[in-house]
């Protein structure tokens, strides 16, 4: 500690009392249906949700077998956004593949 250290310390707030809260997460939920393909899907996992093709096809399948399915788990404005991104593409290709939002 030098001379003034404790006087600093007071003038900017010490580290400890700064509150450090992690964002609330937001899992986005990709929803089967009967018409969208499944290698548009899979297209879909590895380009907005960065999935590898192992687990994107993995994520596919399961969603095509019980309905529902997470894709990843984001702040509220990225999962919006990938929320976004699907749709439009989406209606782009004429595929009426759904993914919503779930808070954590
Ligand atoms: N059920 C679709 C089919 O048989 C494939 C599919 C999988 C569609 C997952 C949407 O989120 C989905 N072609």
């Amino acid at each position: 500690m030098g001379q003034y250290d404790s006087e600093i310390e007071e003038s900017v707030g010490s580290q400890t009392d700064i509150d450090v809260e992690e964002p609330p997460m937001y899992k986005v939920m990709l929803l089967n249906d009967d018409y969208t393909t499944m290698e548009f899907v899979v297209e879909i996992l590895m380009l907005v949700f960065k999935k590898s093709p192992e687990d994107a096809v993995r994520i596919m399948l399961n969603v095509h077998h019980k309905g529902i399915g997470i894709c990843g788990v984001y702040t509220f404005e990225v999962s919006e956004t990938k929320v976004n991104t699907v749709h439009t593409l989406a209606r782009q290709y004429g595929f009426p593949l759904k993914c919503t939002i779930e808070k954590e």
